[in-house]
């Protein structure tokens, strides 16, 4: 038996349950997030995730932040006259029990002012806020591209 092995998630479990009890977490459930690499370059990037709320009562997401970035905003992408447009979303709503994804061509966060992009495989430090105060954080991997789908168009 290995008690170091074990030890971290006995503890890590605390610290869960030392949150819940606080009232610190908040009710909503973050999966498979990831974050675009784009060229050293770019001063910004977005990043994508499947966000759940599986709860009875509405819950409003007003906020998001990094400290890999100055701001993160929440934008969706619309298609006017051909172009996709991106556009500023103030927070996001989640019905009870809906389950919100967050892909390339539709609603993401927008990681702006970065102070350096992130690389391939490096884990990025996020949370989301939500009305009310609570808030989860979580950490996403650095990817070119999304895992399951790939609608991109490369420019050379
Ligand atoms: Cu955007």
């Amino acid at each position: 038996m290995n008690i170091f092995r074990i030890f971290p998630v006995v503890s890590l479990l605390a610290l869960l349950a030392g949150a819940v009890l606080a009232g610190n977490s908040a009710p909503i459930a973050v999966s498979q997030p990831w974050v675009r690499a784009l060229p050293p370059t770019q001063a910004n990037t977005a990043a994508y995730l499947v966000i759940d709320n599986p709860t009875g009562v509405a819950v409003t997401i007003t906020g998001a932040s990094t400290d890999i970035a100055e701001r993160v905003e929440f934008h969706t992408t619309r298609e006017v006259d051909g172009y996709q447009r991106m556009e500023q979303l103030q927070q996001l709503e989640l019905a009870p029990g809906q389950r919100l994804e967050l892909a390339p061509g539709g609603t993401h966060l927008m990681l702006l002012g970065l102070q350096r992009m992130p690389a391939v495989g490096e884990q990025v430090q996020l949370c989301l806020y939500v009305a009310g105060g609570e808030e989860t954080c979580f950490s996403a991997e650095v990817r070119r591209e999304g895992g399951q789908s790939s609608h991109e168009h490369h420019h050379h």
